[in-house]
């Protein structure tokens, strides 16, 4: 097993996930940073829309977010990108273009910090920037 560095502390690793456009089924989230599982529904009503241009080519992608799983139709050649980032209960949703690379970062917003996952490199962004109870706004 690989040594983690703090960029993974935050990260997770996809276990298996059955995602289906009309129904609603689950999805499996190891952990990387405690081992854990994450079970999540994917698809159906619990989806959080989270459109941005995640693939930089000027266009909004149609995007959704549950239980630390992204998916992302690219506007670029209609495929699908999964990414795991957060996870937590208390996490929300708050893609942008953080590092000014032209595309939009998976990000979540947890009890005050800010946890960015870089599109430029991949790597992590921690700010802490707001207290429990606030909630960001789009
Ligand atoms: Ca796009
Ligand atoms: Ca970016």
């Amino acid at each position: 097993m690989r040594r983690e560095n703090a960029d993974d502390r935050h990260r997770l690793r996809l276990g298996s996930l059955h995602p289906s456009a009309n129904c609603v089924g689950q999805g499996s989230i190891i952990r990387s940073f405690d081992g854990g599982n994450t079970v999540v529904p994917w698809g159906g009503p619990t989806w959080k829309p989270v459109p941005a241009d995640y693939d930089g080519d000027g266009k909004a992608d149609v995007a959704v977010y549950a239980g630390g799983a992204w998916s992302i139709i690219r506007s670029t050649d209609g495929g699908n990108t999964v990414v795991a980032w957060g996870g937590d209960p208390a996490d929300m949703p708050v893609p942008g273009d953080y590092d000014g690379d032209g595309k939009a970062d998976v990000a979540i917003y947890r009890s005050g910090t800010w946890i960015i996952k870089r599109s430029s490199d991949g790597g992590t962004t921690v700010n802490q920037w707001g207290s429990p109870g606030d909630i960001p706004l789009n």
